[in-house]
């Protein structure tokens, strides 16, 4: 079946390219921050970035502090694509008009969870296609402790229901990397997957992509660190030393 998201693949794959970087910078909100600031810090830590990312994702806790145009801003100062983290779970009328206003707002995917199932997913994929072939990313499974209680045990149904609809990618744990191999050995080689779960959560960087994830999602070891511009250069280096090892 034809994957929904071609142009988003496309983007990704050649900053991927550009910056030797399979990194997604997480741009959730830094500590210590004064409200006012929140803004122009992010985006400063973006730009800063942005020669190490490959893709940068905004997610509910910045955008509900700052506002929608976060994310025009955010690709405006970077050039990188941006994912939408709404983890989008709800019937297929608003599902669709949440990925509509993630889409238009500068978005070149979003992040849906797949347990709402069928109807909902390919909801978001109309409003995809409409707008251009945008990404639509599937939670198949959640890298925190909690997450073995519900989700991991249906990960690999919500993989089949993401192939059956055609979805982009999926979101894997990065801090199992044994969940990871699994999913990509039942996932074939098309679907994308994207891993958080790298130095806060504990996983260490490389060691998803090893397991067959195509990038690793970073967020606090980057944005909370003292330089976050040399963090993420770190992380980059360091996941394709442990790729190149093998
Ligand atoms: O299973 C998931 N785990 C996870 O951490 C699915 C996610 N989307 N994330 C997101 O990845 C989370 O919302 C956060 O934005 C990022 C991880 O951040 P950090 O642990 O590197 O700070």
């Amino acid at each position: 079946m034809k994957l929904v998201g071609d142009e988003f693949k496309e983007v990704l794959s050649e900053k991927s390219k550009s910056n030797d970087s399979k990194l997604i910078l997480a741009l959730d909100v830094p500590k210590n921050i004064e409200d006012e600031k929140l803004e122009q810090k992010c985006l400063e830590i973006l730009e800063k970035a942005s020669n190490s990312i490959a893709a940068v994702k905004i997610g509910y806790p910045l955008v509900l502090k700052t506002g929608l145009e976060i994310i025009a801003e955010a690709s405006e100062t970077s050039n990188v694509p941006i994912i939408a983290d709404f983890k989008i779970a709800d019937i297929p009328h608003i599902s669709k008009e949440i990925a509509r206003y993630a889409y238009e707002s500068g978005a070149e995917a979003v992040i849906a969870h797949g347990f709402t199932g069928r109807d909902s997913l390919e909801a978001i994929n109309e409003i995809s296609k409409k707008m251009g072939n945008k990404g639509v990313i599937v939670v198949s499974n959640m890298s925190h402790p909690g997450g073995e209680k519900f989700i991991r045990p249906v990960s690999d149904e919500i993989l089949n229901l993401a192939k059956k609809v055609g979805a982009t990618g999926i979101i894997g744990p990065a801090t199992r990397p044994e969940d990871v191999s699994k999913l990509r050995s039942k996932a074939g080689n098309e679907i994308l997957i994207l891993t958080p779960g790298i130095g806060a959560q504990g996983a260490k960087a490389g060691d998803a992509i090893k397991s067959g994830a195509d990038y690793e999602i970073v967020g606090r070891a980057i944005y909370n660190s003292e330089s976050p511009e040399e963090s993420a250069e770190r992380i980059r280096k360091e996941i394709n030393q442990n790729i190149s090892e093998g």
